[in-house]
């Protein structure tokens, strides 16, 4: 607090809570002002909003790191390591569990963040040799997951197309000992399909850009991305940010520290080069219309298996008997063994990552950290399957955020005996609802038409969405569309309005989608261990899995203590130093800051438990200087009556004091800095003095 409160007109505030007014423009003018400085974070409260400066800022590095140890959350400008660090410290007086969540849409930060947080750690916890090693671990599994499941989009040129919670486990001294990973939903509809302007994943670039001649040659690869189908389709397989053979070096080396050895590092890039492949395979068809392997196709490459069978797989359906595909039926077998192959890959990675990890100092875990990094909302010219997955997760992340915010603070009030103000605030909850409420979601709707036998298609889907939700608020569809938002829809497209923002979804493919897991070929359905075919459940589908998984995830977080980093994207063109301030007003409503800022300032802006507040302000009242006798509270209030602050202007708690206004604050931090000043000049002419 110290320098910050009264540079507060050089650098803006650095804590919202203590802005004069809670105005929307108050706010902007506040974020501008320190971004300009390039001050990229400032609190409101424990809550910590960064704006993407799209440059490399010379504040994350050991020396930083050091001035946060161990140091009082507001006593310093605020940072990313100083809420890792407060974590950290109540974590260990409190032994309990923590999670970070991280949230903001694409490109607004959220990856660079929890690998900021995962480095303070690693850096600044206890270690020994073999801490260290699995600190080393779990650093070098970014560059892994990142190579396998990030990929240039048109918002973000490394985007994360899988969701990502890695638990930190620390033992009762709080020695980071070990770790471990849950991933969500990969994006593998990029592994055969890439839109203009997007790439595949990056390690398929990494690969044959970097790869040795002899690696290239011993998988039959060109070294070449213009080569290869899967690579080619977003016609931009360069990108000047992006070094691939660099990276590649990176990769290899990160598998190395992760114990994955040589052999299994071979048929790791043995299936990446088979999926190029595969990509390439062409069909024919003969005169019935029945697809043929192109007699340029050569199996050899692909998968180390059975050239014969693969190539049944390939071109026949397996019912009774084996009956022949069409070339379309034939293509989308080919991607979906393309894709299944690699989703199971991506998998097998993320397990052998967490065995690499694993606590092996024999010290019992004590407590976690877990970091919440996920793909955030997004909003394209097309979107189909993958989006609406996407964005339903950043719904109910929101919706938990909105839960975990409001209880926490409706306690604390409770817990201090004060009044509790409610807030107005947009609950989320509702589109959650519509999109996963059992029986009437559009998760149950999808459900019920991709396991419907016979007649169902892509439109009957929409149809039965219209009878269902025509009505919702939330919903439109292309009859609705032009009263509601004056903006046309296409007849296979549906519109929701979530909470970031409004999307069109295409619903031609979203059950084809859906349907793979229940594929009728052998080698696919192979891939998807998930769906036991002893079974005789409802085999699930992707969205029900997800939203499973999804449903899993918020147990998990709901038992820990929360903290928050909302992200924030300073513009669409990735540009340094751009402010854009209607792009950034819209992410600060729909993350809900301001409500959050009132929620936090509910009638009282500031709070402060009462021993911080006496040994920082106690000189400013004889009385109290030097030493107070008492219990600090009764101590609290000798001082604020000797300051002269009127009844109304501040409550005693239980444990804490509430100041209702930031003026209050300021004149007493004011007075307190110019104290200080004489102070230091009284002690040292006393020193003279002896
Ligand atoms: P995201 O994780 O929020 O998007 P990233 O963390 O990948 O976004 O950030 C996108 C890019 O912004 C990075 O590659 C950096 O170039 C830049 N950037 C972000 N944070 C910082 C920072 N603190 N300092 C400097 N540059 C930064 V997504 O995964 O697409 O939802 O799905
Ligand atoms: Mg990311």
């Amino acid at each position: 607090m110290e320098g910050a409160l009264t540079a507060r007109d050089r650098v803006g505030i650095q804590d919202f809570v203590l802005l004069d007014e809670t105005t929307e423009a108050a706010f902007l003018s506040n974020l501008k002002k320190r971004f300009s400085k390039d001050l990229i974070y400032t609190y409101i409260g424990t809550l910590l909003v960064s704006v993407n400066p799209y440059k490399e800022l010379d504040i994350y590095n050991k020396k930083q790191m050091e001035v946060y140890m161990g140091v009082n959350f507001f006593e310093l400008p605020p940072h990313i390591y100083a809420l890792a660090d407060n974590a950290y410290q109540t974590m260990l007086t409190e032994y309990n569990n923590h999670f970070i969540l991280i949230s903001g849409e694409s490109g607004a930060g959220k990856t660079e963040a929890s690998k900021k947080i995962l480095q303070y750690y690693a850096v600044t916890c206890p270690s020994t040799t073999l801490l260290n090693t699995v600190r080393d671990k779990m650093l070098m599994s970014n560059p892994v997951l990142e190579a396998f499941g990030n990929a240039k989009t048109l918002k973000n040129d490394n985007s994360s197309r899988f969701g990502k919670y890695m638990d930190i486990q620390f033992d009762s001294q709080g020695d980071a000992v070990g770790g471990h990973i849950l991933n969500y939903l990969l994006e593998k509809s990029r592994v055969v399909h890439q839109n203009h302007g997007e790439r595949n994943f990056h390690i398929f670039y990494q690969l044959v850009e970097g790869g040795e001649d002899d690696l290239l040659h011993e998988l039959g690869l060109e070294k070449d991305a213009q080569h290869y189908n899967y690579l080619t389709q977003g016609e931009c397989a360069i990108v000047s940010s992006i070094n691939d053979r660099n990276d590649w070096k990176t990769v290899k080396n990160a598998l190395q520290i992760i114990n994955i050895d040589e052999i299994n590092t071979n048929h790791l890039f043995g299936i990446v080069a088979s999926v190029l492949h595969l990509g390439n395979v062409q069909f024919d068809s003969d005169s019935k219309g029945h697809a043929l392997l192109n007699n340029n196709t050569e199996l050899r490459w692909l998968l180390g298996v059975d050239a014969q069978s693969l190539q049944e797989g390939l071109t026949y359906r397996k019912i009774e008997v084996l009956s022949p595909f069409t070339i379309d039926h034939a293509i989308y077998a080919r991607d979906a063994l393309a894709k299944a192959i690699y989703g199971q890959t991506f998998t097998w990675l993320v397990n052998r990552i967490n065995e690499s990890m694993e606590n092996k100092v024999r010290r019992r875990v004590k407590t976690v950290i877990g970091l919440l990094d996920i793909y955030g909302f997004e909003v394209f010219y097309v979107n189909s399957f993958e989006q609406f997955c996407i964005n339903y997760c950043n719904e109910k992340l929101q919706q938990l955020f909105i839960q975990l915010t409001l209880k926490a603070e409706q306690e604390e009030y409770e817990a201090e005996d004060i009044e509790w103000e409610p807030v107005q605030f947009f609950n989320n909850k509702i589109i959650c609802d519509l999109v996963e409420e059992r029986h009437r979601g559009i998760i149950s709707i999808l459900d019920e038409e991709c396991l419907r036998p016979g007649d169902a298609t892509d439109l009957t889907f929409l149809e039965r969405l219209e009878d269902k939700m025509g009505n919702h608020p939330h919903f439109v569809t292309h009859k609705l569309a032009d009263k509601m938002t004056r903006k046309t829809l296409e007849r296979g497209d549906f519109r929701l309005l979530h909470y970031a923002g409004e999307v069109t979804y295409c619903v031609v493919g979203k059950r084809n989608q859906n349907l793979i897991c229940q594929s009728k070929n052998a080698i696919v359905r192979e891939c998807f261990a998930t769906v036991d075919p002893d079974s005789r459940r409802r085999p699930e589908t992707v969205a029900t899995q997800f939203k499973s998984s999804l449903l899993k995830l918020t147990e998990i977080l709901m038992a820990k203590e929360a903290w928050y980093i909302r992200c924030l994207k300073s513009n669409e063109s990735k540009q340094p130093g751009q402010f854009d301030e209607a792009l950034i007003r819209h992410q600060v409503k729909y993350l809900g800051l301001m409500e959050h800022l009132r929620v936090r300032r509910a009638g009282f802006a500031y709070r402060r438990k009462y021993d911080v507040f006496l040994k920082r302000y106690k000189p400013l009242c004889p009385a109290t200087w030097p030493h107070w006798r008492g219990v600090p509270a009764d101590g609290v209030e000798v001082l604020v009556q000797h300051l002269g602050y009127l009844p109304y202007e501040y409550k005693m708690g239980r444990t804490k004091i509430f100041i209702r206004h930031p003026r209050t604050l300021y004149a007493t931090e004011d007075a307190y800095e110019k104290c200080k000043h004489e102070l230091a000049t009284k002690i040292e002419t006393c020193w003279r003095g002896v």
